[in-house]
Order: C-alpha cells, then sequence, then structure tokens
C-alpha cells in the first residue's frame, strides 16, 4: 500500500489522541504500540476483505491448516513490512521523536506453541499469504501460553505467560460465526424415514466454540489471509443449573498450552483440546461451504485440510460425521470426499511423542466418533487382511492394544503423509510407517520445512539485509534465491571485510541484549557458539556442555585457544526432570567458567531464561557457529539450522534431519559435520553392542570431563551431575554422547583453527547466506500447493530444486 511519512504521522497522531485522549508525549511506549497497532490493522481491514470476498467469488481453492499450535512472534513490525509500510512508518516516528524499536518490543510475543512445530506453522502461514496462496489457519486461541521461563538459583522456574493481559490488538472477535462442540453423553442411532440414519445425543456437554480471527498478511501483495483461533465458552442459554464450576470447566479447554514438545502426555483436556479447534474447524469450513453450495459433492475441489501433526488428526472422523450425520452423505461418498481433502504431516520418529488415546477415555469423551474410528477400522481390515494378513494389519489398525492410535488413523484417511526432511520420510518409510508404506505407497512424500526469510533476515538481521541491498540488489527480498547473486563476490576482499564488519556489529548489538537482560557482560570478539531449540536429551545439549568441560580443563592445563562464548536458549517440559537437571548443570558450569579467572578469558557460557521467537530474533543474526548436533536419526528437520545458516552461522552438525540437506547445498567445506550416521547408530541398535563405557574407558578426554560431574569440582550439582553421570555411564547413554564425544571436538578445533583466517571464514559465511534461500518457507508452501493441496498459487517462481525422499 502507498502512505506517505506526512500522511503517517497525522494519523498516527489522530488514532492516540482517539484512543488515549493525551498528545503523544504522554504516552507509554505500550500506548504508542496500542495505537500503532490499531492504526495498522486499520490499514489491513480493506485488503483483508477484499482478498476474502475475492476468494469467495473466485471459488478459490482454499487450504485449511489445522495446527494446535502457532508461534507467529510479534506482528507489528512484519505487518507494516508486508504491507509495505515499514519504511515510511519509522521515518514518521522518528520525526516525532519516538523510537520504533521501543515501540515494536512493547508487544508482547504470542507463545501459542512449544518450538519447532509451532513455528512452522506460523511460517507457512506468513508464506502462504505471501505467494497468493488461499491458505487459512486453524487452531487454539491459549489464554496462557509456553510458560514464562526463569532462572532461580540456576534451576528452571515456570511463570505463567498472561500474553493478553494488555489485548491483543490483532484479533478480531467473530462471534456470529461460533459453532457447538459436543462432548460427552450418549448416541442414539434411529432410522428415519428417508432412509439415511438419524443421529441424536443425549446428555453431551455442549461448549461453544468463539473464533477470533487474526489477519496473515502477504509481502508486497494485498492478500490478507485468516489465522482462526478458537476460544471456548459456554452456551449462550445454557440453562439455570449451569454452575460456575460447569463454566469454568470449559473455560479451561483453552486456557493452557500443554508445554511439551514432541512429546504425549496422554492427558484426557490435551483430547478435549485436540477435539473442540478441530471440531470447530471442520464445522465452519462446511458451513461456509454451504452457504454456497446445495450440496458437499464439491467440496474437495474447494477445501484441502492440513493435518499437522497428529493433533487435529480427528479431523478425519470428524468430517465423516459432519458429513453423514449432517449431510446425510453415504459411508463411501463420505470416504472418498474425505481422503480427497485430508493430508497429514508427521514431524517425529520419537515413540514418546507418537499419539495413543486408551479407548476408554476416547470414547467416553468422544463416543460418535469413536463409532465412525470403529468403522474405519473395521472396514480398513476388511479390506487389507486377505493381501497383508493378520499379524500387519494388527499392528497397525486405527485400534489396537486398547488404544486408538492416531498417526496410523492419519495416514490412513489421508491422501497423503509427509515427513520434514529427506532423511525423516525415509525413516518414515522404514520404520514408523513401514507397514502402511506397504498398502499406500502413492501416498508417501517429502516436504522440507522452510523459514522465512522475512522475519529472520528483513526484520531481524537489518545490518546484513542493507548489505545485501548495496551488493547484490533488492531482489532476494522478493525472491531469496536470488541470494545466490553472492557467489560472484566470494573472492571480494572488501566485501568479505563487510561481511565479517556487519556480523560483529550484531555480535555487539547481542552483547547490549545480554547485559541488559542477564546482567552479564560478554566480549564481543569472542566466537559466538549458539545452541537455540528446546531442551530435550536426543538434541544433545549435553554433548555442547561436555565440551565445555573439555575445553575448560584444557585452558586449566595452560592451553590458549580463541575466546568462545557459548550461547543456550531453551526451555525444559515442566515435568522432564532430566532436561532440566542439564539446565542447572549448564547454569552451574556458566558461574565455574565466569568466576574463574585463569579460563574467562578464553571461554564463557550464557544461558539466556525465556528462549523464544522474539529473542531468538537477536541472537540469530549475532551466532558464528550453529550447534545441530541431535543425535542422527532422531531430529525430524530442524529450523533453527536454516534461520542459522541464513545469518551466515557456520553449521557444526551431525548427518541429521535437514542438517544433510544443508550439507547437499554449501558443500562439505562449507559445513562442518561430525558424529554417527543414522546407519551406524541403526547398527549398533541391531547388533545391540553399543557400549558407553567402552568409550570412557578409552579416552582419557571424556574421562576427566565425566569424572567432573561427580567429583564436586563443579558447585551445586550433586544430585544433577550424578543423575547425567549415570545416564551416560550406567544405562548405557540412550543418546550416543560418548560415542560422538571425540569427533565433536575434532570438529569444534577445526574451526577453532578457521576462526584464525576470517577471510576464509567470511567466505564459508558468504555460501551459507547464498545458499539458504532454497529454504524459504514459500517453495515449501508452493510445493505442498502443487503436490498434495492441488490449489494454484501465483508468484514467486519454484527453482524445481525439490527433495523427495
Ligand atoms: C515439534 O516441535 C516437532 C515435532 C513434534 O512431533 C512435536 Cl510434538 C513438536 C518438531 C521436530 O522436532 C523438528 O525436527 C521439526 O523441524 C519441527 O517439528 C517442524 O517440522
Amino acid at each position: 500500500m502507498a502512505l506517505t511519512k506526512e500522511q503517517f504521522i497525522t494519523e498516527f497522531k489522530d488514532m492516540a489522541l482517539k484512543l488515549y485522549a493525551a498528545p503523544i508525549e504522554d504516552l507509554s511506549s505500550q500506548q504508542l504500540y496500542q495505537a500503532l497497532a490499531l492504526l495498522t490493522r486499520s490499514y489491513i481491514a480493506q485488503p483483508w476483505a477484499d482478498t476474502k470476498e475475492r476468494y469467495d467469488e473466485e471459488e478459490t481453492k482454499q487450504v485449511f491448516y489445522f495446527s494446535i499450535e502457532f508461534l507467529p512472534g510479534r506482528l507489528l513490525q512484519s505487518n507494516l513490512l508486508n504491507l509495505g509500510i515499514l519504511d515510511e512508518v519509522e521515518a514518521g516516528l522518528e520525526e516525532l521523536d519516538l523510537h520504533p524499536q521501543k515501540i515494536f518490543a512493547a508487544e508482547a510475543d504470542p507463545g501459542l506453541g512449544n518450538g519447532g512445530l509451532g513455528r512452522l506453522a506460523s511460517a507457512f502461514m506468513d508464506a502462504m499469504a505471501s505467494v497468493g496462496m488461499a491458505g487459512n489457519g486453524n487452531g487454539i486461541r491459549y489464554q496462557y501460553g509456553l510458560f514464562k521461563q526463569a532462572f532461580v538459583n540456576g534451576y528452571q522456574v515456570e511463570l505463567p505467560d498472561d500474553w493478553m493481559r494488555n489485548g491483543f490488538p490483532w484479533e478480531t472477535r467473530k462471534e456470529n460465526r461460533a459453532v457447538t462442540v459436543k462432548f460427552g453423553g450418549w448416541v442414539e442411532l434411529r432410522p428415519s424415514r428417508s432412509g439415511h440414519l438419524r443421529v441424536i445425543y443425549h446428555n453431551t456437554d455442549d461448549v461453544l466454540a468463539v473464533p477470533y480471527d487474526v489477519a496473515m498478511v502477504g509481502y508486497h501483495n494485498g492478500v490478507v489471509n485468516n489465522l482462526r483461533l478458537w476460544s471456548a465458552e459456554a452456551p449462550i442459554n445454557a440453562g439455570p443449573h449451569f454452575t460456575l464450576e460447569q463454566r469454568e470447566r470449559i473455560n479451561q479447554i483453552t486456557q493452557i498450552l500443554y508445554p511439551d514438545d514432541s512429546d504425549n502426555a496422554g492427558k484426557e483436556l490435551r483430547l478435549r483440546q485436540e477435539y473442540f479447534f478441530t471440531s470447530a474447524g471442520i464445522q465452519s469450513i462446511v458451513r461456509h461451504y454451504r452457504r454456497t453450495h446445495n450440496s458437499m459433492a464439491g467440496f474437495a475441489d474447494r477445501v484441502a485440510i492440513h493435518i499437522n501433526d497428529t493433533h487435529p488428526a480427528m479431523a478425519i472422523p470428524e468430517l465423516m460425521r459432519v458429513l453423514m450425520d449432517d449431510e446425510h452423505v453415504g459411508w463411501d461418498e463420505a470416504w472418498r470426499i474425505t481422503l480427497k481433502v485430508m493430508s497429514y504431516t508427521n514431524h517425529t520418529l520419537l515413540s514418546e511423542a507418537l499419539e495413543v488415546w486408551p479407548i476408554d477415555m476416547f470414547s467416553g469423551l468422544l463416543p460418535r466418533i469413536y463409532q465412525i474410528v470403529q468403522e474405519i477400522d473395521r472396514r480398513f481390515r476388511l479390506a487389507f487382511v486377505p493381501q497383508f494378513g493378520q499379524a500387519m494389519i494388527d499392528r497397525i489398525a486405527p485400534l489396537g492394544n486398547g488404544q486408538v492410535r492416531m498417526a496410523y488413523l492419519a495416514t490412513i484417511g489421508s491422501h497423503a503423509v509427509n515427513g520434514v526432511a529427506p532423511l525423516h520420510s525415509e525413516l518414515l518409510k522404514k520404520d514408523v510407517l513401514h507397514d502402511l508404506f506397504q498398502i499406500f505407497p502413492e501416498r508417501f512424500n517429502n516436504k522440507t520445512n522452510g523459514i522465512t526469510p522475512r522475519r529472520w533476515i528483513q526484520i531481524g538481521d537489518r545490518p546484513l539485509a542493507h548489505l545485501l541491498d548495496k551488493k547484490i540488489g533488492t531482489a532476494w527480498r522478493q525472491n531469496p534465491l536470488a541470494l545466490r547473486k553472492l557467489h560472484d563476490y566470494i573472492d571480494d576482499t572488501r566485501f568479505l571485510a563487510d561481511l565479517n564488519a556487519t556480523k560483529a556489529e550484531n555480535k555487539r548489538e547481542l552483547a547490549k541484549y545480554i547485559d541488559q537482560t542477564v546482567h552479564v557482560k560478554v566480549d564481543p570478539d569472542a566466537i559466538f557458539d549458539v545452541q537455540i531449540k528446546r531442551l530435550h536429551a536426543y538434541k544433545r545439549q549435553l554433548l555442547h556442555l561436555l565440551g565445555i568441560l573439555d575445553a575448560y580443563l584444557a585452558i586449566k592445563r595452560g592451553e590458549k585457544r580463541p575466546k568462545r562464548l557459548h550461547i543456550f536458549g531453551a526451555k525444559a517440559a515442566p515435568s522432564y526432570v532430566y532436561a532440566k537437571e542439564i539446565i542447572k548443570v549448564m547454569n552451574a558450569v556458566a558461574d565455574m567458567v565466569d568466576s574463574d579467572p585463569e579460563v574467562s578469558p578464553y571461554l564463557q557460557v550464557v544461558f539466556l531464561p525465556n528462549y523464544g521467537v522474539s529473542m531468538a530474533e537477536k541472537i540469530i543474526p549475532a551466532a558464528d557457529i550453529s550447534e545441530q548436533i541431535s543425535t542422527a536419526g532422531k531430529e525430524a528437520s530442524g529450523t533453527s539450522n536454516m534461520k542459522l545458516m541464513s545469518a551466515g552461522a557456520l553449521t557444526l552438525a551431525t548427518l541429521d534431519g535437514a542438517n544433510i540437506e544443508i550439507k547437499n547445498a554449501v558443500g562439505d567445506d562449507n559445513i562442518e559435520i561430525f558424529g554417527l550416521t543414522e546407519k551406524e547408530i541403526a547398527g549398533y541398535y541391531q547388533r545391540g553392542d553399543y557400549r558407553s563405557r567402552d568409550f570412557y574407558e578409552k579416552d582419557p578426554r571424556l574421562h576427566a570431563v565425566l569424572d567432573m560431574l561427580v567429583n564436586g569440582k563443579i558447585p551445586g550439582i550433586e544430585t544433577e551431575g550424578r543423575d547425567i553421570y549415570n545416564a551416560l555411564l550406567m544405562y548405557n547413554d540412550e543418546y550416543f554422547v560418548l560415542a560422538d564425544f571425540e569427533s565433536y571436538l575434532a570438529a569444534n578445533a577445526r574451526l577453532d583453527k578457521l576462526y584464525q583466517q576470517p577471510e576464509l571464514w567470511a567466505k564459508k559465511a558468504l555460501v551459507n547466506i547464498a545458499e539458504s534461500g532454497r529454504f524459504s518457507a514459500d517453495f515449501t508452501v508452493q510445493r505442498y500447493g502443487r503436490e498434495i493441496w492441488h490449489v494454484i498459487p501465483q508468484t514467486p517462481e519454484d527453482d524445481g530444486s525439490d527433495t523427495e525422499a
């Protein structure tokens, strides 16, 4: 849109006055933010309404991305950027003697997700709007987001995230679009005169699902899509017997986000949440469709529904329910429509993350849905036992072992199933979904994850963005493949120096931020070595920690090395004891290193509390090294690896998830690979001959490091050090930390050496930035659009460099 600085100043002052009856000089940053957000929303309103109208008029096929998590990050700056008015607004604010960054920082970060899965969903929302695809999000409006993390005495403490305290100016309550979701009770099936079954519900708990819509603004294209977040409320005419307690129970459904990442706790409230937003979404899609169509026959040509991990897999039986019970479609036709509409992404191979529900709980809470799952199960068995045998079908039918198995249900009820990186997609076919792959090979495909360079470079890394503009022009802002132009400057000494200077500037900024937030002074000349992701044993923050302890001991012995600053950001699930113990030990090591004047000139460790999207925007631009060190075969894709690469950090990585893609993109010389491969690890499993103790006994450096966990050298970690020591040596080190220790150290030594040659380092950084464009989520959603959703997006062009499994 077009907006001059002068126009903006007038409208902004006007909005502030209307809202606060005060001149802007009297307003707090929070108030200025509110005024600016409301003004921005007023700019979004028309294109939002126009987009909706256009989709309806042209009968555009629409995608509905169902996800129990969304992590959009702060929206003000990104909306201004995408509207194309960020520069004018900032200039206007500055003319008013205001500080744009201070105003942007007043926005609460909606933490409606845990990690990669939720952030991916939001990247896809941004990307779909930006490529002009009709893509809607469907999720939950959690009143409290992911807990706020604090450290007390080095221990993680979880505080509530009251993110809506000041309101959420981006949402609009659509009370006229509310639907009712039914739980519990029992169902009566009664044949009606017209021949179809009448389904009568008795004694159900009814919940009103009220949607709150959030605009998803496309980049410079006038498109505004919709993210619909559902809130649970008591039904309006609930009657005199409706107690406060019942109201409380209803409100609970959308009160909190479960703080578990890649883990499944199997709690009933979680099942309620899943059905709540899934049923509400399906009902509202069907209702909207039926306003302009008098049968469901063409539904699958207008609607694609994507199931982001199994949390919304109930979309399959729920759509069957609506088609049959409400729309009177027969089973076969309903199943045909459902299969054509539904697609499913798997995000993990970890068995503890695969969702299963006890049949008792499931059938009690969702009796009608359970009947439909039983029928899906019955027909599946009938169809495939003859060809594949009872034993195999028993393993993979939706019902088995007294459980509803959601990944199997999702695969059986979708026309497409994908993993999120080539290795992951291969392993899905080999292990977790092997038997279903035998039956439905044509459904399986890979869609490598992506990120949005708009947030990570254009907003998060302004110094780099400006340097790029100067050198290769601004085309990369529209099409990130244009970053490849950078290759032309691989021998441009001046430019390489500029690149290093940009990184140095970002490091100084981060150093300031660290000082302000945790009151720790860090040396901006150190190597900034970053590991930012959820705390999980398989991600092996512990390997990184052992590397730090080795460095500590080496420095104590008198070894000199370039100074390294290790930066961690990670939340542990509140119930994940081992992960929390690792946090405690990290913090203890940070203190020990810091208080030792022999060591602190060479080594520093900072664990930043409350890592999230907004903090990532500050850390990533300053990173020199990106630690992506999961046990091979365990990390489905990873996405921080892509973000850090695009900021020119060198990746220190195992051959896992999308690290393999990064390696293929930049070439072996521009990434630091170490550790066991997935094959080698599978070999250990098969033979059953991994013995972590052998590594401990053979390698004196490893021996010394592990002993530090239990010999009292690190103050205050008696319990935690012992538990970790035992996990590694008594319980045989489930994640092969000890097996990879030596090669991890060797890779780190190579990085230390490389850092002595700043120009060579800059060349490798350049290649990483240049090749990061392929990981733009714009391309990812276009691949989904072409190959899974069958919607036809317009711009920008894909380079065709797909990554099929
Ligand atoms: C989650 O964040 C991921 C997988 C899950 O099963 C759950 Cl419950 C949460 C992550 C993967 O661990 C990560 O490798 C991947 O990049 C991300 O999803 C997005 O696909």
